[in-house]
């Protein structure tokens, strides 16, 4: 009784910390406040939110489910954590400054995006054996994509080359997701739900992800003026943030308690 009573509170109190950490603010004493008339800084205010509310969320339905599904919720909530985190800076550059922050943003995406590849080797292995190669291919592919788009948003190589780059790191992702040994796993090994739940992941890979590229086109290849291009970026890459992590771990969260009943 006493153990489970220490677990909870041990539990609330490491959520606590994690939220505290997330809601300081960066640049608070340049007294530089939202405005009603900007746009992308409120959808940066909104989205935080959302993602420290979801974090506690992920974080305290970990009690509800069973062990092996207790690792998915945590990666979820972490994922959502690291996010809230850099999702303040960023909404501080754009307030204070009106301007892209694109190294918070890349270095948000490089620790956010292979935990949620490590969400489908870990769905798979919580029904089965799986190889790491499964999840090592998901992370170059990963790297691939995200090293491309880095150095042709902050300037160092040419943004068409570097798209192209970043296009392969996706398709290769793809492939595994949809035709590898993940695929086939889920496919022969799998329960009726966590195909599913599998299934739906890799839409959201497909359909959900499909969204950053066409933010950096629009930030990057239309040749509009950069005021509007910048808007159109950060508003594009802001909303495929609130599918492809809050409701990639609902998802998560949806077959890890249907699965512990
Ligand atoms: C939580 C953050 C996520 C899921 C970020 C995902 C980012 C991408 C899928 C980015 C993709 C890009 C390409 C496919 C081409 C090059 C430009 C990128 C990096 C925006």
């Amino acid at each position: 009784m006493f153990q489970g009573f220490f677990k909870s509170v041990k539990n609330k109190c490491l959520l606590g910390l994690s939220l505290l950490g997330a809601s300081t603010s960066v640049f608070a004493t340049t007294g530089q406040v939202l405005q009603s008339s900007d746009f992308v800084g409120i959808t940066f205010w909104l989205i935080s939110m959302a993602l420290v509310a979801s974090t506690a969320f992920f974080f305290l339905e970990r009690d509800r489910v069973v062990g092996k599904w207790k690792t998915s919720l945590t990666v979820s909530g972490l994922v959502t954590l690291v996010a809230a985190v850099h999702y303040f800076y960023m909404r501080d550059v754009w307030v204070a400054t009106g301007s892209t922050p694109t190294v918070y943003r890349y270095i948000d995406w490089l620790i956010t995006v292979p935990l949620l590849m490590i969400e489908f080797y870990l769905i798979l292995s919580a029904i089965t054996k799986v190889s790491t190669g499964v999840f090592w291919r998901l992370v170059i592919g990963t790297l691939v994509m995200l090293v491309g788009g880095y150095v042709g948003e902050a300037g160092y190589a040419d943004v068409m080359t570097s798209f192209i780059v970043g296009m392969l790191g996706w398709f290769y992702i793809l492939y595994e997701i949809f035709a590898g040994e993940a695929s086939k796993i889920s496919a022969n090994k799998a329960p009726k739900t966590v195909q599913k739940a599998f299934n739906t992941m890799r839409l959201i890979v497909t359909f959900g992800w499909a969204i950053y590229p066409l933010g950096y086109y629009f930030g990057y290849l239309t040749g509009s003026d950069p005021a509007s291009s910048m808007a159109s970026l950060n508003i594009i890459y802001n909303l495929a943030d609130v599918l492809n992590k809050i409701a990639f771990g609902v998802i998560i969260w949806s077959v890890a308690v249907s699965e512990s009943k």
